[in-house]
């Protein structure tokens, strides 16, 4: 069982995840509407959130040190603000500005911070690949640090994912595969995709432990990746976490959604892994509600000034696009 200050942790980290996309899903769509334009407003293209899948994050980077990797998908902000990627040039780099983490040139999907370790990338299934060549390098260099690899339910339905798995145990090396299962694979349920109900057996096919967190709850989550942090820590080989999660929104800003049901809608928000923290800490005398309220105050304040970075920093110069560029 964590300790109460870790609990406390856990909740200031989800809290922070959770407002700073609900002001990022404001922002985003200022100047994009009536009809529909991706390429208006001071956010253009497209924005996936991650507000419900916030414990799953929470829990596996409190185990996590700048020095250990993580790679993540096009839903990062959650896993990179709680991998302590700083939150103002990360807001900077969604805005598109110079003061951004890719100097504006990435966006929300390309979110790369070397400081502590952490990547991600819109290319469905490629962090998990990626993830193993870090362990790899950290196993080479005797390192006890480790690689992590967050990643969708329809992910690891592609092949980087097995071809990943089955290296990464091969050669024993130092990574935790981390399965967010929230269901959707933009609109395709799980059950249209694969027979199998919970990734986690598939670990059995690679000779590794796969263990399922059958709740979006942070502290379950928490105790999973503590176990799989430590065990690829002590060179003891890489595991496999499925959590079955809830995405709140949409696959994008702007999804429809018309292939979700009210009483879907209904189910997650009367579930939402946040409030139920709260109640759970309030019940052993944790955090009571001025604590909860007091953290909720805290994040709004770090986000704004987040966005208000963002929003008056300068676009990088057109002369500079070529900066950076491969060629
Ligand atoms: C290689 C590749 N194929 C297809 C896509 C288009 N695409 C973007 S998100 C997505 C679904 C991903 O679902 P999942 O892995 O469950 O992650 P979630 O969106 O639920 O977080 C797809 C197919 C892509 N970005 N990359």
């Amino acid at each position: 069982m964590p300790s109460n200050e870790t609990l406390v942790e856990l909740h200031r980290q989800m809290v922070r995840a959770r407002v700073f996309e609900e002001a990022l899903q404001k922002a985003y769509m200022e100047g994009k509407t009536p009809a529909f334009d991706i390429a208006a407003g001071p956010i253009p293209g497209e924005l996936h959130l991650a507000a419900g899948q916030e414990p799953v994050a929470a829990g596996v980077c409190a185990h996590l040190r700048p020095s250990d990797a993580i790679t993540a998908t096009h839903r990062p902000h959650h896993v990179a603000l709680a991998h302590g990627v700083d939150m103002k040039k990360m807001a900077a780099e969604i805005f598109g500005k110079v003061t951004g983490l890719g100097h504006g040139k990435g966006g929300h999907m390309h979110l790369f911070d070397p400081t502590v370790n952490f990547g991600c990338s819109g290319i469905i299934a490629e962090g998990i690949p990626t993830a193993v060549g870090a362990a790899l390098a950290m196993k080479k260099q005797g390192r006890d640090d480790v690689a992590v690899s967050f990643f969708g339910e329809g992910a690891a339905n592609a092949g980087p994912f097995h071809e990943s798995l089955n290296l990464a145990a091969l050669w024993e090396l130092p990574v935790v595969f981390v399965c967010e299962d929230n269901d959707w694979a933009i609109s395709v349920p799980k059950t249209a995709a694969t027979a199998i109900e919970n990734n986690s057996d598939r670990a059995v096919a690679y000779g590794i432990p796969g263990t399922l967190v059958p709740e979006n709850d942070v502290v379950a989550v928490y105790e999973a990746a503590g176990e799989a942090v430590a065990r690829a820590r002590r060179g003891g080989g890489p595991s496999l976490i499925e959590v079955k999660t809830d995405r709140l929104f949409g696959h994008f800003e702007g999804d429809p959604q018309v292939y979700r049901t009210d009483e879907e809608f209904e189910a997650m928000r009367a579930r939402d892994a946040i409030r139920r923290f709260e109640q759970h800490l309030a019940a052993n005398g944790v955090l009571d509600a001025d604590g909860a309220a007091a953290a909720w105050d805290a994040a709004r304040a770090e986000v704004d000034a987040a966005l208000e970075f963002a929003r008056t920093s300068p676009y990088p110069e057109p002369a500079s696009a070529l900066d950076g560029v491969f060629a």
